[in-house]
């Protein structure tokens, strides 16, 4: 079609002007890519048809393959909310018009106790892998921005969010927040930036962490859940300092570990409130309480939250957990009655277990009290029948989770790790190995000095639990052999002081004999890295990709080799955001019509009417599709 459309182009056929035929005109052009666009998604869709798709951690097919049904919000008196345009009433007003210090001074005078939804990153990290896609989002984006309209924010980027969409998902996670940030206009977006980490693993120049959060503020981001994983406070200041340099919302976070009224324990309520002391110190808009495994029972809750709020009555604190043992919501409960101004939840379909305690028991549980959030309970429950459907989408990526798992308060492990090891287990058939490793996760844990567990000190004990699993090593073995075992590499960083300096200290001689020569630092790690040229890496990106902005920067600075791959990828395969998750995971039916939006009004209309037969010479197949009512053919590598 482009051959016949140039052919009896009248500049062509009349002879004028060659030279400045693509500048005059762009009609062809647009043309040329939005073909080269269809074919390069043709050529994913029969890879898919012949080998199945190859997302990582996939197993089996979605168990929902029919056409999502949409909710219709109602107000209280009936009447059907007009979800065509976004809300445009909400915190992120208070947040424009008046800025950081105004909007927390604004949220801790609210009487009730505020939410963070977290159905946009932690609930499906936790519970599917990471693996929702960013159209899934905007395809509720309206109509979530009317049903959480009075809700404090949508946790809805960093963490693993930010690697596995290029990683795994052939996203760019930047277009994903822009794009979602322009369909919910009104909410506060909250990310997680792991301090000194940025959303890496370790630790960055002070310069990229800086470049980075700028980039997160300007495409989006509101509000900033700033931790360190060992709690370490040089290395939360990173992170803060960007925030506050940025112009965003700080909400610096101490993680909270063990089990503050076991007087046996290391991390006792003197511990936090010191902690407390210096983040104030610092200077912090909100403090963030990060209950990553869920052992914040409700009984040490109100005593954490209420000590804090005596000491500092103006603080506006906001908890997290997850509901690992099943205590969610009551843990929740106290933090607020203690005096807690935001909790976490997520929608209730993507609740509970390793993720967050669900919306609408927490509503339950404060309705008719002061503190109830102030959210339309039958909205909230409107946009769960939406997640209900997409749990059931993404089913080939969940754990197997069958209830909660109180042993939690030993082993300690967070809720996406923990997620991610079960599966992992019954992977491997290793149901009996499972209660091993969670216990070696706790000798581990004790062997490191039993240290705060969170991204990425979680994978160092993760990767040692596992190392003494597969070795038969007990506590007693890797004190004795220390000095000849080949330990994980995530050890060996931890212990070089490559992930901060941990409370009380490294364990010795045990480091000593791991290291065998190799660094010791003693502070943090950022002030050995030289700073990071972000001209230069623009412009050997453009000059290797043809474009780069300063979030390809960005992505590039947190992940080189996963960013050159994504970038491989698209070149091969395109854009895939607009592909429907049904078919971005397994097949059509022969003869199953479905449509794809290129690009504004420019829809495809898709049709697999066959698979070829296997080519023994070549080990191909052809595949045929019917493209807007041509028939398209492409080859394929049989991998099966
Ligand atoms: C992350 O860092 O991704 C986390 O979710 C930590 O809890
Ligand atoms: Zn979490």
């Amino acid at each position: 079609p482009f051959l016949a459309s140039l052919l009896t182009h009248p500049t062509f056929i009349d002879g004028t002007c060659w030279t400045t035929f693509i500048d005059d005109t762009p009609e062809l052009f647009a043309l040329v890519s939005s073909q080269n666009r269809a074919q390069k998604l043709l050529a994913y869709l029969g890879d898919v048809a012949v080998n199945g798709s190859s997302i990582k951690g996939q197993i089996g097919e979605p168990k929902f393959k029919g056409e999502i049904v949409m909710p219709v919000l109602k107000s209280k008196a009936g009447e059907v909310i007009d979800t065509t345009a976004p809300s445009t009433e909400g915190w992120r007003k208070v947040l424009v018009e008046q800025g950081p210090e105004a909007f927390a001074k604004a949220v801790r005078q609210n009487k009730g106790c505020l939410i963070m939804d977290t159905t946009w990153r932690d609930a499906h990290q936790s519970l599917l892998a990471t693996r929702v896609r960013t159209i899934d989002f905007l395809n509720i984006a309206k109509e979530t921005s009317h049903a959480y309209h009075n809700a404090y924010s949508l946790e809805c980027w960093g963490g693993a969010t930010f690697d596995v969409a290029m990683r795994f998902l052939y996203e760019d996670p930047w277009d994903r927040l822009r794009r979602m940030r322009k369909l919910v206009p009104n909410i506060p977006f909250q990310m997680l930036l792991r301090g000194a980490n940025g959303v890496a693993y370790s630790s960055l120049p002070d310069n990229a962490i800086e470049h980075f959060v700028l980039q997160a503020k300007k495409n989006g981001v509101d509000i900033f859940r700033v931790f360190d994983a060992l709690n370490d406070i040089d290395q939360i200041e990173v992170g803060v300092r960007a925030v506050k340099k940025a112009g965003g919302v700080v909400e610096a976070t101490m993680c909270y570990s063990g089990d503050m009224l076991n007087p046996k324990k290391k991390y006792n309520l003197q511990y936090y409130l010191s902690l407390v002391d210096r983040i104030v110190a610092m200077g912090t808009h909100v403090l963030g309480i990060k209950d990553m495994a869920g052992v914040l029972k409700p009984k040490a809750a109100t005593l954490l939250i209420g000590s804090i709020r005596e000491r500092y009555p103006d603080l506006p604190i906001h908890v997290h957990t997850h509901d690992s043992a099943g205590t969610g919501v009551a843990s929740m409960v106290a933090c607020a009655q203690a005096g807690a101004d935001v909790v976490d939840t997520a929608t209730d379909s993507m609740s509970g277990m390793t993720s967050q305690p669900s919306v609408g028991a927490l509503l339950a549980s404060l309705e008719g009290t002061p503190l109830f959030p102030g959210l339309d309970s039958s909205a909230v429950r409107a946009i769960d029948t939406y997640w209900a459907q997409l749990r059931l989408l993404y089913s080939p990526f969940e754990a197997g989770l069958t209830g909660p798992d109180p042993e939690v308060y030993e082993h300690e492990i967070p809720g996406g790790q923990l997620t991610n090891l079960i599966f992992q287990a019954s992977q491997q058939g290793l149901g009996s190995q499972w209660s091993e490793t969670k216990k070696a996760y706790e000798a581990a844990n004790d062997l490191l000095g039993d240290i705060v567990k969170v991204t990425p000190t979680s994978k160092v004990v993760g990767d040692l639990a596992q190392f003494m699993v597969s070795n038969k090593l007990s506590y007693d073995d890797v004190i004795a052999k220390a000095d000849q075992l080949d330990f994980p590499a995530s050890v060996l960083e931890f212990f070089e002081g490559l992930m901060g300096q941990p409370y009380g200290g490294f364990p010795e001689p045990l480091r000593t004999k791991a290291l065998r020569g190799r660094r010791k630092l003693e502070k943090r790690p950022g002030l050995f890295l030289p700073s990071m040229d972000h001209d230069k890496i623009k412009l050997e990106l453009s000059e290797r990709y043809g474009s780069a902005s300063e979030c390809d920067v960005a992505s590039y600075n947190m992940y080189p080799k996963v960013y050159e791959d994504w970038q491989k990828f698209v070149a091969k395969f395109g854009d895939l955001t607009v592909l429907p998750t049904r078919y971005f995971l397994s097949k059509p039916e022969i003869g199953e019509e479905f449509n794809v939006e290129l690009e504004k009004g420019k829809v495809l209309i898709l049709k697999l009417l066959a698979i070829g037969p296997l080519s023994e010479q070549t080990g191909q197949r052809e595949v045929f599709y019917e493209v807007n009512g041509e028939v398209r053919q492409v080859t394929v590598d049989d991998k099966t």
